[in-house]
């Protein structure tokens, strides 16, 4: 696939959708990389002992298993890492930063990796070369001029390995701040804070073997066709041996309608018992809460049928008893719940949320997956709450085959939180290090992102780093936001690949080009492996296995053990030790964070080990020393008050999503074969019922405004309608196009996570001519 786009197209895909199924998608991006023989040979190693870590998603495989694992956007991710383009000083001299203003996120991308430090010279407005030394210089200059250490943002991206998030962390903390805005926040933010508060530890409870034992696995508002293909293995498995697999998404994604009409479901149905003719629920955009609520509120009834009738209970009642505390409240929250109320709020009928409850009950060991069609809401700490609510009726965690299962995004988000990559971090770690590295540890909270973003706003902010990510199209609110980064006296990007963060320099700015998961890692002492953290809490170690582009690249560790140095002189470590032999930085790991203890020698294990999770062992880190039902009310209304306050009705809803050619901010190529989309990415999926309704026609474009009471103008123009499978009243664009429409202030309660699944808009005919791509 080239850069020049394919005519816009939209025609409704019919093929399968596989984990691995369309090679020809994945030979075009391999030709494309100009190097395919040797990224097949990379490839091959993805996921292996001995390979690297796939820097596509943090589903984890089976450590058992000595298969080759990987996907087709898998490919894609290492494809696009691999590339041989270089942007290099003489690619910065051709363009000025105001002309690369002007080029598509996808173009930007498209041009390679970056090879050298360069610094922007803003009488020019380009970027020039500067040597590593002087750019260390200069940051420590800008650092140690600040008059708090906590007018500096420390970004970090959910790709940086467990030790160069420790590495930042630990410099951070000895600088003095907390600020660790990180994509998390963005992400799955509301699964730590729910799951924190109910089983007292925010992380999934479920292995990759419980998936081969479970009887029904739940997934909620998630598309793993696309963002998890590796995931579609196990659900294909579990189907095959009679389990149910049971949607939830308001789009029938590809990868998921396959599980429409499981074998058990057609079985149940031809006994004619239940209306039982499919698995696959399209409820309202937030109202997955209130579908969760439904099935607890029908156990209810079934569990004092049965007792009524002298049967068997329906609850786990010495689950119940022994583990966890707060249910009579949480029993008494559902019979107060009316019917009606989570019928409107769900957007399923009655008959659809009493055959869900039907396939939650006859399973007796249940998974239930989630990803950001949960997370990104207003409620989602209360919806996440709910979720668990509801398994620990039927004793459904901290058993084989059941348990809670947050489907991670980033390769290692999960690890770089365990690292200490964390805004509000525990108590006890900060206590650990400021036992093993004697030195007052900053114990004021810092900003998560949207605080960060409001800081910067208010010019508070002087510093941002990043390490990794793409801080200005990853955020809400985008003009907000990229005037927020301009704002600073400094910006440093630490990056592999161009991007729009680069293009919203502060008054100076620094791009620090690094290596990548796939290159190969020579420091003083040789080659060094990083290790990471996947979604079902196993660690393992990562090796880079291609020579880099450029010796100018540096790896992570050492850009930040570079910075460190030059800020704080071999204060508390000396960092050039620990940068020649990373195993030095596990150590300090394993002296510091539970669980690793032996570091470097249990992550020689093929398939690494397993950090363990204490809610999935059943022992419960919350102030009850039990699992606590949460009595969360349900929203009084979906809409948020800010938009009612607006005085108008929201034409529709808002979600925005991931095209299966993207990874997040990073655009491969304009289509989304399984939704039928090819040439384009300005489009809104909208049904055709509303289409005609709003009095527009399907193919029109149509400029989309925000509604919030804040005056503020939030605009998108000239996109083009689609008319979509997608239920009435709502609407799908994808991320990054539409970010300028979700409000900063739109986030969710207790997780400060932009809302970017709930965006009330409107529609007017576009005055626009049309984008650039
Ligand atoms: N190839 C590829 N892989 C990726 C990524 C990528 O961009 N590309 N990104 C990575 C990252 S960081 C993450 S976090 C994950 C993201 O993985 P996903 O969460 O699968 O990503 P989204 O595209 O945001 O999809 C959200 C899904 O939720 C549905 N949805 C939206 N709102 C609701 C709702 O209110 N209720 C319900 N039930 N469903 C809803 C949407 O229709 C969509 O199917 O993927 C990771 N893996
Ligand atoms: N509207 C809307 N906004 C969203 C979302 C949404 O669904 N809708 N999803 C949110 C979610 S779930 C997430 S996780 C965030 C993602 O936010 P980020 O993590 O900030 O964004 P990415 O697009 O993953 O970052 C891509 C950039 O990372 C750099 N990069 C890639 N690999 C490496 C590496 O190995 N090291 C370093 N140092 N840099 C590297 C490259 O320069 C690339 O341009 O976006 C959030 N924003
Ligand atoms: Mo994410």
């Amino acid at each position: 696939m080239s850069l020049q786009a394919n005519k816009p197209r939209y025609q409704p895909y019919s093929g399968p959708a596989a984990g691995w199924g369309a090679l020809r998608s994945v030979t075009q991006f391999w030709l494309d990389s100009k190097q395919p023989f040797k990224n097949l040979r990379a490839l091959l190693k993805t996921n292996q002992h001995g390979g690297f870590d796939c820097p596509g998603c943090a589903w984890g495989d089976s450590p058992e298993d000595g298969h080759i694992k990987f996907c087709e956007n898998g490919a894609k991710a290492v494809n696009w890492e691999a590339t041989k383009r270089r942007v290099d000083d003489a690619f910065f001299a051709r363009y000025s930063v105001s002309q690369l203003r002007e080029q598509s996120d996808y173009w930007l991308e498209y041009q390679g990796r970056l090879t050298e430090p360069m610094r922007y010279d803003r009488a020019s407005d380009r970027y020039r070369p500067i040597s590593w030394d002087d750019a260390f210089a200069l940051i420590a200059q800008h650092l140690n001029a600040l008059e708090s250490p906590n007018q500096a943002e420390f970004y970090t991206s959910g790709r940086a390995s467990n030790e160069a998030a420790y590495l930042y962390q630990l410099f951070v903390r000895a600088f003095g701040s907390n600020n660790f805005p990180d994509c998390s926040n963005m992400c799955h933010e509301a699964s730590g804070v729910a799951l924190g508060q109910s089983i007292g530890v925010g992380k999934g409870t479920v292995t990759f073997d419980d998936f081969e034992h479970s009887d029904a696995i739940f997934v909620l508002g998630q598309n793993p066709g696309t963002n998890h293909p590796r995931m579609l293995e196990p659900l294909r498995e579990a189907v095959q041996r009679g389990a149910q697999v049971v949607c939830f998404n308001p789009l029938k994604e590809r990868g998921l309608e396959r599980f429409q009409h499981p074998q058990n479901a057609l079985e149940m149905l031809s006994n004619g018992s239940e209306p039982l003719n499919t698995a696959f629920f399209r409820p309202a955009l937030g109202g997955d809460m209130a579908a969760i609520r439904a099935i607890a509120k029908f156990l209810l009834q079934w569990h004092r049928e049965a007792l009524a009738n002298g049967e068997a209970p329906v609850f786990d009642l010495a689950f119940i008893a022994e583990h966890t505390t707060g249910m009579d409240d949480y029993l008494a929250l559902l019979d107060d719940t009316s019917w009606e109320s989570l019928v409107e709020q769900s957007g399923l009928t009655l008959d659809e949320l009493k055959h869900a409850a039907l396939l939650y009950r006859r399973a007796d060991r249940v998974i239930i997956c989630w990803a950001m069609g949960i997370t990104q809401h207003h409620h989602s700490v209360a919806t996440i709450q709910e979720i668990v609510n509801l398994q620990l009726l039927r004793g459904n965690v901290g058993r084989p085959g059941a348990g809670l299962c947050p489907v991670r995004g980033h390769s290692n988000v999960q690890g770089d939180r365990t690292m200490g990559i964390n805004e509000r971090p525990p108590v006890t770690f900060l206590d650990a290090l400021e036992k093993r590295f004697k030195f007052e540890v900053p114990r004021q909270h810092g900003h998560n992102v949207v605080e960060a973003i409001n800081a910067m706003l208010d010019g508070q902010i002087k510093v941002f780093i990043g390490l990794g990510g793409n801080f200005a199209q990853a955020t809400p609110d985008s003009p907000r936001s990229h005037q927020a980064l301009s704002n600073c006296a400094l910006t440093v990007q630490i990056s592999t690949k161009l991007n729009r963060s680069h293009l919203t320099p502060g008054a100076d700015a620094l791009i620090l080009p690094c290596l990548g998961r796939t290159d190969i890692d020579m420091q003083a002492n040789g080659p060094q492996a990083v290790t990471v953290e996947d979604s079902f809490s196993m660690i393992h170690a990562s090796y880079g296995q291609l020579q880099p582009l450029s010796k100018q690249m540096r790896s992570e560790p050492a850009i930040i053990a570079g910075i460190a140095k030059a800020t704080l002189g071999n204060h508390p470590v000396n960092w050039d030790e620990l940068i020649a032999d990373y195993g030095r930085i596990r150590e300090l790991i394993a002296d510091t964070i539970p669980g690793f203890h032996d570091f470097n020698e249990r992550v020689k294990h093929p398939g690494g080990f397993y950090l363990g999770n204490s809610a999935g062992a059943r022992n419960w880190k919350t102030a009850s020393g039990k699992a606590n039902f949460k009595p969360n009310q349900l929203p009084d209304d979906l809409l948020p008050e800010q938009v009612r306050q607006t005085g108008q009705k929201p034409d529709l809803i808002l979600q925005t999503l991931r095209s299966h050619d993207q990874y997040n901010t990073t655009v491969y190529g304009l289509n989304d074969r399984y939704r039928g989309v090819s040439g384009q990415r300005d489009v809104l999926f909208v049904n055709e019922a509303d289409i005609l309704r709003l009095g527009f026609k399907p193919g029109q474009k149509v400029d989309i405004e925000t509604l919030w009471n804040d005056g503020i103008e939030r605009k998108v123009t000239g996109f083009t309608l689609l008319a979509f499978d997608i239920p009435g009243g709502q609407a799908a664009a994808y991320y990054p196009e539409a970010n300028p429409l979700v409000p900063l202030e739109s986030y969710g309660t207790g997780s400060f996570t932009p809302t970017s699944k709930y965006v009330a808009i409107r529609l007017s005919p576009s005055t626009a001519s049309a984008r650039i791509v």
